[in-house]
């Protein structure tokens, strides 16, 4: 490849990947003692969203109250925190291009009774309170809620090669 092919080449890659995303994506408690984390980060992962950062973990109040920190005070908040404070859940930091729009269209409707067959909550949920997972909303809440569950050195950069032909 000569220098200027070479040059041509990192311009469009760069113009491709200029929407890239690290968005979250939590598997709820409900999922994960249904024996759903393989199904559903399979999902994520044949989509072509690269894993870069996940682990198990039980959040407290503490924890649970930071991330849902916007819904305060709504007649659902004591449910909610009950909810996901209940068990394990898994942790996802996700990058992909546009990965928060893509995740949240994965993830279907809040409420399962509306969410299109072919969704995460679409295909495995029922209930609004248990509605299998989470997920970054807009790069300001990504931007927000990454820092709560992943800290220093807990999110890896590399390139998964399978990203060159997205
Ligand atoms: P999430 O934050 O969990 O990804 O869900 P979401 O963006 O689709 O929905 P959101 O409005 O942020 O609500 C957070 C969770 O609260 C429960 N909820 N209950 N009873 C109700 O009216 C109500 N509204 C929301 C749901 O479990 C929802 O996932
Ligand atoms: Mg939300």
């Amino acid at each position: 490849m000569s220098a200027t092919q070479t040059a041509n080449h990192i311009a469009s890659r760069s113009e491709r990947f200029k929407d890239l995303q690290k968005t979250l994506v939590l598997v709820k408690p409900d999922a994960v003692t249904r024996g759903l984390i393989g199904n559903i980060v399979n999902r994520f992962e044949n989509r072509g969203l690269a894993i870069k950062g996940m682990k198990l973990i039980q959040m407290d109040d503490k924890l649970a109250g930071n991330l849902y920190a916007p819904h305060e005070g709504k007649p659902f908040y004591n449910d909610l925190v009950s909810y996901m404070t209940s068990g394990p859940i898994v942790c996802l930091c996700l990058e992909g291009v546009n990965a928060i729009s893509i995740v949240r269209t994965m993830m279907g409707a809040t409420n399962p009774v509306e969410a299109a067959p072919g969704t995460i909550r679409g295909d495995f949920a029922q209930r609004l309170d248990c509605n299998c997972v989470h997920g970054s909303d807009s790069p300001e809440s990504a931007s927000r809620e990454l820092p709560i569950f992943f800290g220093e050195g807990e999110i890896l950069d590399y390139d998964p090669c399978h990203t060159h032909s997205l």
